[in-house]
């Protein structure tokens, strides 16, 4: 791994829970094949922060609190579109747990969003409104942690609107593309590479991240 900066490096791990996990409520396909490699990672991370979806049950994103409406659909709050999920990552559930190998007891801070009723957070800085702040960046700036490496689940959800967040804000940001895996819902991957390369997210490979 390259020589990380105890000072300004962080890593921060997306959702890694077991329901984006296979057998989970909102499972991402090989979204526990990334547990060994971001386990390494963590290890030889400097500080490490993680995030946790973390919504109370009948969450305005849920599918089924929305009458005649079906997961992977869309409708239109006050924010703007709002994509529809099956109930997950519950606070309190198994679902919302960390996975059971993920070594996350050297984690410095646990970020949680999504925890508020009326509006959804995909990234680890800003609610889906754009506005409201989850308070990461306060909490890196005073530590001084400027630089950012992601990884986790879901590349096209949480973990690129985390990243685009991140440079918005000023932080050296990359993502380590195959420490993370994909819902890919109707080309949200492909869309999602573009807005980070456009954002000047570094996507990097694990391989080259070491050498
Ligand atoms: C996520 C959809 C809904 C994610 C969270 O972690 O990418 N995706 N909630
Ligand atoms: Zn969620």
């Amino acid at each position: 791994m390259t020589a990380a900066s105890p000072d300004t490096d962080a890593l921060i791990v997306i959702d890694v829970q077991n329901d984006f996990c296979p057998g989970g409520a909102l499972a991402v396909a090989g979204g526990d094949e990334i547990v060994p490699l971001v386990n390494r990672l963590i290890s030889a991370s400097p500080h490490v922060v993680l995030t946790q979806d973390w919504h109370p049950a009948g969450h305005s994103s849920f599918a089924s609190v929305h009458a005649g409406k079906a997961p992977f659909g869309s409708i239109e709050l006050p924010y703007g579109a709002q994509t529809l999920w099956p109930d997950h990552c519950v606070q309190g559930t198994r679902g919302a747990e960390f996975h059971g190998n993920l070594a996350w007891t050297k984690a410095e801070l646990v970020i949680r969003k999504g925890f508020r009723p009326a509006i959804d957070s995909y990234s680890a800085f800003f609610e889906n409104d754009r506005t409201t702040p989850t308070g990461l960046a306060g909490y890196l700036r005073e530590r001084g942690l400027s630089r950012l490496t992601l990884v986790g689940l879901a590349t096209d959800f949480c973990v690129a609107y985390s990243a685009l967040d991140a440079r918005r804000l000023g932080f050296d940001t990359r993502v380590i593309m195959d420490a993370c895996r994909a819902i890919d819902l109707g080309g949200s991957l492909q869309d999602a590479v573009g807005k980070m390369q456009a954002a000047g997210v570094k996507l990097l490979e694990s391989a080259a991240f070491a050498a």
